[in-house]
């Protein structure tokens, strides 16, 4: 993996070059196509979102092209693909960003988000806008949206007997999936856990051949991915309040009269909005169905897990690269 400087020295020269493709755009607004790259299935509440909000509110001027389950671009390389002009749109995340501006990583960082109306709180307020800044000028990429992903928790294809999960020191050996960026390892690492990258997309089949002993996506993927089936327990850890960016081509904006970028801005907010309420509903109410899969669910010690997992951020290489007073912010606006 090319380290963070060398991608950033990398992508400045390649924008310096000039050489960024376009994408199948035309100079007919009609014969536009937006096309849109997840790793996400074409159930899950944020691409349905994109699929029957946004795409509808662009069609006078835009056609909508979605790649579900990773198969348009493989989960983490979206933001190149947009960058280098082969893609127009991802649901991106912080940690993906923070791959290319370490910064991005406080986005990532557990316990920090407090709910969904924080993360929107904290994406419209003033502090965003050097990180928006950045990804636009160094990565071509406009972040118009704040998603709402859900809760995460830890999921364990071990029953309670097995391993009962009151405090990090109980995770300790445990092989927990985490997707492949280092802010994601480094949380699975500051839950106790060994933590072993492995894309969404094999998550399902490493459960249940024992590959891996757990995963730690919310609720409503859970039930979406169906890791019910080959798990037995979830402690409610809460660990991150996760979230994802509607990225779009900075290329492709510039390309769109004022009027067309309002209404992808618009559609932008309407589906994350739309998208983060079905989100929520589902997280609230899927419980016990989870449980009658025989799924035991249930809280550990979260005063535990928070104090631990936020002593291993203090003093780390991902906080050094946090701006000045950027986490103040973020916890004013807080609840
Ligand atoms: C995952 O791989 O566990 C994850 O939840 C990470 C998120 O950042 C995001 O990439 C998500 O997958 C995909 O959108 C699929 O839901």
């Amino acid at each position: 993996m090319i380290n963070k400087l060398t991608r950033r020295a990398a992508l400045g020269a390649v924008a310096a070059a000039g050489i960024l493709g376009g994408v199948a755009t035309t100079a007919h607004a009609a014969d536009m196509t937006f096309t849109l790259a997840t790793s996400g299935s074409e159930t899950d509440m944020r691409s349905v979102a994109m699929a029957n909000v946004f795409a509808p509110m662009v069609a006078e001027f835009a056609d909508y092209q979605p790649g579900y389950n990773g198969t348009m671009f493989a989960q983490g390389t979206e933001l190149e693909a947009i960058s280098r002009g082969n893609l127009t749109m991802s649901i991106a995340s912080a940690q993906e960003l923070a791959q290319f501006f370490p910064e991005f990583s406080i986005f990532a960082t557990g316990y920090v988000h407090q709910d969904a109306a924080h993360q929107v709180r904290v994406f419209n307020d003033p502090l965003m806008e050097p990180f928006k800044k950045t990804a636009e000028e160094e990565l071509g990429v406009k972040l118009l949206s704040v998603m709402y992903l859900g809760k995460r928790h830890v999921n364990l294809r071990f029953t309670r007997d097995e391993v009962d999960v009151q405090t990090p020191a109980d995770l300790a050996g445990v092989n927990l999936r985490m997707p492949g960026t280092d802010a994601w390892q480094f949380l699975g690492a500051a839950l106790g856990a060994s933590p072993t990258p492995l894309a969404f997309s094999e998550v399902y089949t490493s459960l249940s051949t024992g590959a891996v002993d757990g995963q730690d996506n919310p609720l409503p993927t859970v039930v979406d991915q169906k890791f019910y089936e080959v798990t037995k327990q979830i402690a409610l850890t809460s660990h991150l309040v996760d979230l994802n960016y509607i990225a779009f081509s900075k290329e492709v904006w510039d390309k769109l009269s004022p009027a067309q970028q309002a209404t992808v801005q618009r559609a932008a907010d309407a589906a994350a909005a739309w998208g983060r309420l079905k989100q929520l509903d589902k997280e609230n109410n899927l419980a016990d169905f989870i449980r009658s899969q025989g799924v035991e669910i249930y809280t550990p010690n979260l005063a535990a897990f928070r104090d631990h997992v936020q002593a291993q951020y203090v003093g780390s290489e991902a906080a050094a690269s946090w701006p000045d007073g950027v986490l103040e912010r973020i916890n004013a606006l807080g609840n």
